[in-house]
């Protein structure tokens, strides 16, 4: 197994069995008004990720829990570790595979950011955070920036799931209960409506390009060939099908117990467009188109979701 991957399995084996021995009321905590996991963050790490210096050819993807993270992260390592081996020269530096890092930026310890200062560039880094929690240093710099956005519906859903099935969120009994505290703002990682509204603030930043997950699954060649083309990593159509192939949800599912060990299992769940049918009720379906004119109607966020398409009935 690659080293990166084993650092991943083994942190989060950490962080879930951390959890495990935790009481309900000490899983989450909260900072600056968002309610966060306290198995895999910490109020030190965010206070030391605020002077963590980006670097203009960073590579960074943002997107809210749920919304595909890893699959995105998936074709976002693959891309750079193609890039890497056609650089001269990177074949001396410490290679990708061998950082000793968990790839979200937010997670770790506070010494995290002195030892990145160190790695070699490309750095890929994925974050959860809204940008106004991300350092400065990243808009400073003009970083480039893969935003990754989900239908809302199918997020709230897959969430839901997520809090059942992992030790390091408090479960629901029932999946009323979890939307009530969802739309209440009240679940981690805060409101998926305020995150996507607070983006959407720089979305028209020629260093930020936006995917949702179902033009991905739409058409997973495409996506990747526009997101190698954003990033400047050219792709020989041979190397394209190999990324395409090797992040599809069948190939990922069937890879999970190597690249994210026990948490594979939580993590693989569907990868379907929709699946918030099977969940919603008439009401809450429209407590959601409620909240999503609120806050996104006639936004370029809210425009690229295709909102009618993915959540209407
Ligand atoms: P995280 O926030 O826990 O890191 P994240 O990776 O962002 O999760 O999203 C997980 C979702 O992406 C899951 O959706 P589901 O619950 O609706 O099934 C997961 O199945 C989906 N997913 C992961 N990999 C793929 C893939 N290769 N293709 C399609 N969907 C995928």
């Amino acid at each position: 197994m690659e080293k990166s991957r084993k650092t991943f399995v083994n942190k989060v084996d950490q962080m879930l069995a951390a959890a495990s021995s935790m009481h309900r009321d000490e899983l989450l905590f909260s900072y600056k008004g968002i309610l966060y996991p306290a198995a895999v963050y910490s109020p030190e790490v965010f206070q030391a990720l605020e002077s963590f210096e980006a670097r203009s050819d960073d590579v960074i993807l943002a997107g809210y829990p749920k919304t595909g993270t890893n699959w995105l992260s998936q074709i976002l390592s693959d891309l750079v570790a193609i890039s890497q081996k056609k650089t001269p020269g990177s074949e001396s530096s410490v290679k990708a595979e061998e950082v000793e890092e968990l790839p979200y930026l937010e997670v770790g310890d506070a010494e995290k950011y002195e030892r990145m200062s160190k790695y070699p560039s490309p750095r890929f880094m994925v974050t959860h955070l809204r940008p106004e929690n991300l350092p400065k240093s990243i808009f400073k710099n003009r970083v480039k920036i893969l935003l990754l956005i989900r239908n809302p519906k199918d997020v709230a859903t897959s969430l839901y799931h997520f809090y059942n099935d992992v030790t390091t969120l408090p479960s629901y009994e029932t999946w009323d209960d979890f939307f009530t505290d969802f739309v209440a703002k009240k679940t981690a990682w805060g409101s998926y409506f305020e995150y996507l509204s607070e983006w959407n603030k720089y979305a028209d930043q020629e260093n930020i390009m936006t995917i949702t997950y179902e033009e991905v699954k739409e058409n997973p060649a495409l996506a990747v060939k526009t997101i190698a083309t954003f990033f400047g990593i050219p792709l020989t159509e041979e190397e394209l099908q190999l990324v395409v192939e090797r992040c599809s949800f069948q190939s990922m599912k069937k890879n999970s117990e190597k690249t994210h060990g026990e948490f594979g299992n939580v993590l693989f769940r569907k990868g379907c467009v929709g699946d918030w049918k099977n969940l919603f009720t008439e009401d809450q379906s429209k407590k959601i188109d409620n909240a999503f004119e609120e806050h996104m109607a006639g936004t370029k966020l809210g425009k690229k979701l295709k909102y009618d398409l993915y959540c209407k009935a």
